[in-house]
């Protein structure tokens, strides 16, 4: 089969996978947002459709006080027994639970915690014992991969924790998975921290509490020595084998842009990649231990089209999927309709790490043309290039003394500016414009009858080189009010991306 990666482009890092039956289960880190862990599904590896979240109950997950890129951090998924299993860090209260559900379309149970620190935890199910991997320190203060049995129906651990795996000696020894192939039990882990030196590195052993003996190639994949190649930062993954008996890594990576300084605005995305068993029983994966762009070889989902979409709106999305707050968002500020959205301003703006009124969807490709038609009585309202609470830029409606406006704010760490303001009368007809391409955004205003264009923001200022974290851009759509509580109006959302 021949794909393209990334597989689910945008901001959707620290991917993990499981089988069941013919269907593929994956979810992904959300840091602050809410819903809680994206869930997805897919017959081929390829092609993924969001079918919801695991963590979709304010009851579940603790976010209110969460920093940008603190709150959900990497999640795995397992079946066991029929039933489904999520466990995750809140890296902001750093406690490690997992929640389990019978209904994979369904809701997921409240959190069960588990007493061993680290992030990343990750389970292993064998006869009746279930195994829970994390990254941090074991009960001696020793670090590296550590590991106690618990009670999966409490939580409860079983047995102390200890240190079953140290790494290769690369930073951030992290996002452990343990597997049981032909009777040899693997430990897949990232290392080199999830940036430019990001990789994926394995050890394998008689039992499940090691002693493990690493891959004397380790790294098994990295692009870290592809200097100016689009995909960096591979690493972070999980494996999965198909019905034909192939094997594969679900992992994450970024799409860089320029050459030498380069940077990702994006955020981390999901990579798949082949898996090859020699006969010692050791791995290799991609090509040549690297992620390509494309994939070409044989294998189960001969005969299928990578299909993507191209244009987001009101209509053609689902409110609870695709869509995400800002922390724990309060409900009755959104009014969510099948072609309107209204969205009720607070005193919240964007740059607080609250829950401005604001709901969005991943940026997923670097060429869009976003546009909405948005109407206020009061107060401001607008899309916004969300990364973080310091930088994000804004386009919106905002009332002022005499009349209305249009603004453009560009906020980049400690400067904060309104570099448009342009006064307009009517404001029956507006729209919003912003056309996204690799280095710039462009932002124009639409009125009845002219198109005004109001200059173009680097995109290099909302990547994670500069503005920091695991988070990528997201295209908000929000409303801020210091007076009067009135509802902002936004119509005929569009997002259309030109790629492939
Ligand atoms: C996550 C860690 C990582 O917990 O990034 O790429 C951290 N790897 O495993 C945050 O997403």
């Amino acid at each position: 089969m021949k794909y393209k990666n990334p597989v689910i482009k945008g901001f959707y890092p620290d991917p993990s996978v499981c089988k069941v039956g013919d269907t593929y289960y994956l979810v992904c880190s959300s840091m602050q947002y809410f819903p809680g862990v994206p869930l997805f599904e897919s017959k081929d590896l390829v092609n993924w459709k969001q079918i919801g979240h695991c963590l979709t109950r304010k009851s579940q997950i603790k976010l209110d006080k969460s920093n940008s890129s603190g709150g959900v951090f990497a999640p795995t998924i397992r079946y066991n027994n029929g039933r489904f299993y999520m466990t995750t860090t809140n890296a902001t209260t750093q406690q490690n639970f997992y929640v389990w559900t019978d209904d994979i379309y369904g809701e997921w149970s409240d959190p069960l915690f588990v007493n061993q620190g680290g992030i990343d935890p990750s389970l292993y199910f064998e006869d009746n014992n279930t195994y829970f991997m994390s990254n941090g320190e074991d009960d001696n203060g020793i670090s590296g991969i550590v590991q106690c049995e618990i009670d999966i129906a409490t939580g409860k651990k079983l047995t102390s924790s200890r240190t079953i795996w140290q790494g290769t000696g690369g930073r951030f020894l992290e996002g452990p998975h343990m597997y049981k192939i032909n009777e040899m039990y693997y430990l897949v882990a990232a290392e080199g921290g999830t940036e430019f030196g990001h990789m994926i590195t394995y050890a394998r052993g008689d039992s499940p509490y090691g002693p493990f003996k690493s891959y004397p190639y380790n790294p098994v994949l990295t692009n870290r020595n592809l200097g100016g190649y689009e995909i960096q930062g591979v690493g972070h993954g999980d494996l999965v084998q198909d019905d034909k008996g192939n094997w594969w890594i679900i992992h994450l990576g970024f799409r860089q842009i320029g050459q030498w300084l380069a940077y990702h605005h994006l955020g981390r995305e999901v990579f798949l990649t082949p898996v090859f068993f020699a006969e010692d029983g050791w791995f290799t994966a991609g090509y040549k231990g690297t992620t390509p762009q494309y994939f070409d070889i044989p294998s189960t989902f001969d005969n299928f089209i990578q299909y993507e979409k191209k244009c987001y709106t009101f209509e053609n999305t689902e409110w609870d999927k695709e869509w995400c707050y800002i922390r724990l968002p309060n409900d009755e500020n959104y009014i969510l309709g099948e072609n309107v959205l209204k969205l009720r301003g607070t005193k919240i703006t964007l740059d607080e790490l609250e829950s401005p009124t604001f709901i969005g969807l991943r940026q997923k490709d670097f060429k869009a043309a976003i546009s909405c038609n948005v109407s206020i009585l009061d107060g401001e309202a607008g899309i916004t290039l969300y990364m973080d609470e310091n930088h994000h830029y804004d386009l919106a409606l905002r009332k002022c003394t005499g009349g209305y406006e249009v603004i453009k704010r560009l906020n980049i760490g400690d400067i904060k500016s309104v570099e448009e303001q342009l006064e307009i009368k009517n404001i029956n007809n507006v729209s919003l414009i912003i056309q996204a391409d690799h280095e710039a955004y462009s932002f124009f205003i639409q009125l009845e009858k002219e198109k005004i264009n109001l200059g173009t923001a680097q995109t290099k200022y909302l990547s994670s080189e500069i503005a920091g974290g695991f988070t990528g851009v997201i295209i908000g759509l929000y409303a801020s009010n210091q007076g009067n509580y009135t509802y902002a109006c936004f119509k005929d959302f569009k997002c259309n991306y030109f790629s492939f």
